[in-house]
């Protein structure tokens, strides 16, 4: 028999734990670690096994205990759960506001505005602040009995909070689902090859009506309150304050409503909830404006099946058919070609569509899009519009598949498609019009060529002038022009012309790297500049000798294979050796030769041309060891700045040290 004192623990532990989870899961501002909440629970859990007398229906262990049913049964609304009559543009919103007034000959009206979830709607009966029943809103007059269900949702309360409450409250409000649930929820029911749900209105319902409670409770779903139905006495006057009250009670009501006055705030709200919409964590379809004063919402009343006190301002819909005109092929800045379908023009979500991203070959042949196809195309928030799915029923006899073109649109270089990547790309990089801004930038940035002062905004300038259409236009700049243009000056022109010869003496590894060939990034340029001494070498190397070279695969190979197969690349290249861009040429080295092999390297502080990880691929890909600790097998310490203990352990060993200049001498001049 539990003692008094079992008693009283239990309902202590309860308390916290019903605190607990409210502020976690109604406010969302836990203040207890989860491993301290766990101890709470496991505590109650042990009291309550040992003393199952003490188990009272409300406690948070009781969410799902029940067994599953054989079937739900029905429930009468005694106050029938309304829909919402509908306005789908400003006018009707208009019209509604303008009806009301004159009914209830105010001239001004107050609303509260809400988001409409899209979700379902349910009824929570409480009685004695204990919840007694939940139920479907069903045809509005019969629905389901979903209690063991809606128990399992842990922002709903199995008991008020507040101190004083109706005998009798009936809450309705909408359970739904929010994006992360239903994204982690379709990822769980495919890896066990179960049922994926379209969309999170369908993942709510279709979790609320299991029979059994426990699949429920694996499902993430939350409650919005946004009004009463059957109440003994009053709650307020105030529709506002009615759902202050719900608060109160524990429940959860949306944050985004508010009290507005005249349709012209309720309007501002609406546009308000459309910047906003795709930052919440849930669907929403639309806004809905409620008549504040409950005095008011009786006197206008009822029409059929809907209050007429309020209204629901959906959103245009997101999704629309139209037809494909055509596919076309985008060049974008790292080359990479996107194909794209010309729609026809079609109003999706309020904005005209006129393309819609295709994303790759691949995708083109999952969904089978043809020329001609009529789509439903999809606009969510600000991302592009892309197609869904082809409507097949309505192909036409002409419609006309799509192949990716083997030449670039933009500068008619060969398109290459890596093995095992889903991406084509231009390979046309120094000379392709679509790739120039970038592919500038990158030639100029301080690793590559390091050509000071030669930044986004004047690339922009020079590129918009058509001064600059490959990176070998740089070298034949002249002062004068430079300083014609605009926010130049005589002086600025002739520091970036300085800066345009010094960065002529440069490596071949840094020259490689500046030329923008896909995947190869300093460490591999610089093992291409040791492999094969010149450039002529290299370019003259097939996908086979490219594949010497260690770190060098098939892919990064057959990237640059192709960049040096283009005449338009080629052509590029010798423009700017003929501006006399130089570099020490070395004699190739043997395969394999790799003059720091064998010795122990270790790096301490930070370097300030590349990162640790950096320095030490290239100092391995020259035969080098990197270790992470001090020995006195360590030949040298790399030290940069704010070094560790390492530097004193080396210091004591007597091992050399090398500060970041003879690190790249060591690099560069291997
Ligand atoms: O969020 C909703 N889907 C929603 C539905 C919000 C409301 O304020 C509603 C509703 C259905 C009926 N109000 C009523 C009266």
């Amino acid at each position: 028999m539990a003692s008094k004192h079992v008693i009283r623990r239990a309902a202590a532990l309860r308390e916290q734990i019903n605190e607990h989870n409210y502020r976690y899961y109604v406010l969302n501002e836990p203040t207890i670690p989860d491993a301290e909440f766990d101890r709470l629970l496991r505590e109650l859990e042990g009291l309550e096994r040992r003393y199952p007398e003490s188990i009272t229906p409300d406690s948070p262990t009781q969410r799902v205990g029940a067994q599953p049913l054989e079937a739900f049964s029905e429930v009468v609304h005694e106050i029938p759960m309304l829909s919402l009559g509908n306005a789908f543009d400003e006018g009707e919103v208009r019209a509604f506001d303008r009806r009301l007034r004159e009914r209830l000959r105010v001239d001004v009206l107050e609303y509260v505005c809400e988001i409409k979830l899209d979700g379902l709607a349910i009824s929570l009966m409480y009685e004695g602040g204990k919840l007694k029943r939940a139920a479907t809103r069903g045809d509005g007059t019969v629905g389901e009995d979903v209690t063991q269900n809606v128990r399992t949702i842990k922002s709903i309360p199995l008991s008020l909070r507040a101190q004083r409450f109706p005998r009798v409250l009936e809450v309705r409000g909408e359970v739904f689902m929010t994006h992360e649930g239903f994204v982690a929820l379709n990822k769980m029911q495919s890896a066990h090859g179960q049922k994926i749900f379209a969309n999170p209105r369908n993942a709510a319902a279709g979790s609320l009506r299991q029979l059994d409670p426990r699949i429920t409770a694996s499902r993430p779903l939350d409650m919005f309150c946004y009004g009463i139905g059957k109440v003994e006495g009053v709650l307020s006057d105030r529709h506002s304050d009615i759902l202050a009250r719900l608060r109160e009670c524990g429940l959860k009501v949306s944050p985004e409503t508010v009290v507005v006055n005249g349709v012209h705030e309720c309007l501002d709200y609406y546009h308000h909830i459309v910047a906003i919409r795709h930052r919440l964590a849930y669907a929403i379809d639309g806004v809905v404006y409620k008549v504040n004063a409950m005095q008011q919402q009786q006197t206008v009343g009822y029409i059929a099946r809907a209050p007429r006190w309020a209204i629901a301002h959906k959103f245009p819909p997101e999704e629309e058919l139209t037809k494909v005109l055509a596919i076309e092929v985008q060049v974008g800045r790292t080359g990479a070609l996107t194909p794209v379908a010309r729609l026809k023009p079609v109003l999706v979500g309020g904005v005209t569509v006129t393309n819609a991203t295709l994303h790759n070959e691949d995708e083109i042949k999952r969904k089978d899009v043809r020329v001609g196809d009529t789509v439903i195309v999809r606009r969510a928030g600000d991302v592009i519009p892309e197609v869904v799915q082809v409507v097949k029923e309505r192909r036409p006899k002409t419609a006309r598949s799509f192949s990716m073109p083997r030449r670039c649109p933009i500068c008619n270089s060969e398109v290459v498609r890596a093995q095992g990547e889903a991406i084509a790309r231009c390979s046309g990089g120094l000379y392709c019009p679509a790739q120039r801004m970038q592919v500038i930038l990158h030639f100029a940035s301080r690793r590559a060529m390091n050509i000071e002062g030669l930044g986004d905004k004047l690339v922009s300038q020079l590129v918009r002038k058509g001064y600059v259409k490959t990176v070998a236009d740089l070298y034949s700049l002249r002062v004068d022009q430079l300083a014609a243009l605009p926010r130049m000056g005589e002086r600025s022109a002739t520091k970036l012309d300085r800066a345009l010869k010094n960065s002529k003496l440069t490596t071949l590894a840094r020259f490689l790297y500046a030329l923008g060939i896909r995947d190869i990034g300093e460490a591999t340029a610089e093992l291409l500049a040791a492999h094969f001494g010149s450039l002529k070498a290299l370019e003259q190397a097939d996908v086979e000798e490219l594949q010497k070279v260690p770190d060098v695969g098939p892919v990064v190979a057959s990237n640059v294979a192709a960049f040096f197969r283009q005449g338009h690349n080629r052509r590029v290249i010798k423009r700017l050796l003929d501006a006399n861009l130089c570099w020490k040429t070395r004699p190739p080295m043997a395969p394999g030769h790799r003059p720091l092999s064998g010795q122990m390297f270790v790096i301490t502080g930070t370097l300030a041309s590349m990162t640790r990880e950096e320095a030490k691929q290239r100092l391995q890909a020259l035969g080098a060891k990197v270790t992470a600790s001090v020995s006195k097998n360590t030949r040298f310490v790399v030290v940069g700045t704010d070094p560790g203990s390492k530097l004193e352990r080396a210091e004591q060993l007597g091992i050399r040290l090398l500060d970041e200049r003879a690190l790249l001498d060591l690099l560069e001049g291997t």
